[in-house]
């Protein structure tokens, strides 16, 4: 691994899982100083800066990271299990979202549907590329296809991150289907 992965990952925990660890504590968006993350950056024997810190949050590849506009504060742009209430705005998706898993949790998820899970909301993508880099953390990827301007019809909501992720409590089984093979 190398020093900006190990540090991009304790960052992610720590904003997302665990700032107790790093004795941080995250507002109700998720925000944190700056100074008191490299602080504990330092005593966890990952020293960063803030030229470090700011090459990190912008050259991420996936924009997990970001900075109050005053660069006092930072925080995970999602994926939190720690109780936060991030105020991305509403929004209607497209026709369709995509999310991407693994063969072995496919019986579960067509019997329930996509759940959370330790985070606080399914994360689907507007394509089909980046749901095949998330499932291939896993395995193998299947991609599953999300009808959502449906589901909105029904009545579920949608908030659209600044990195271009869909958040939604739940997607009932009714709306998925299997990229790439014929729907049932
Ligand atoms: C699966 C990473 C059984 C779901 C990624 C997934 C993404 C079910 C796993 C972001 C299920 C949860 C989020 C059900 C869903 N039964 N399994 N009913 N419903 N699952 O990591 O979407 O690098 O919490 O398919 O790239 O994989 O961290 O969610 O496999 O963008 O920035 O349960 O996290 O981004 O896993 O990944 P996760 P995810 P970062």
């Amino acid at each position: 691994m190398t020093d900006n992965t190990r540090l991009s990952k304790t960052i992610s925990l720590w904003l997302r899982h665990r700032p107790d660890a790093a004795g941080l504590v995250l507002d109700q968006q998720g925000w944190t100083d700056v100074d008191s993350l490299l602080s504990a950056l330092v005593e966890a024997a990952l020293p960063c800066d803030w030229q470090d810190l700011l090459r990190l949050v912008e050259e991420s590849d996936k924009q997990r990271f970001e900075l109050s506009p005053d660069t006092v504060r930072i925080r995970a742009r999602q994926g939190h299990s720690v109780p936060v209430a991030l105020d991305w705005p509403q929004a209607s998706p497209p026709d369709l979202l995509y999310h991407g898993t693994v063969e072995r949790f496919l019986p579960a998820i067509l019997s329930d549907g996509l759940l959370p899970m330790g985070r606080h909301h399914v994360h689907l993508s507007p394509d089909l590329d980046t749901a095949v880099k998330v499932g291939a953390r896993r395995g193998p990827p299947i991609v599953l296809r999300v009808q959502a301007a449906d589901m909105v019809r029904a009545g579920h909501g949608f908030q659209l991150t600044s990195n271009n992720v869909w958040l939604t409590p739940h997607v009932p089984p009714a709306y998925l289907s299997i990229e790439g093979r014929p729907t049932p």
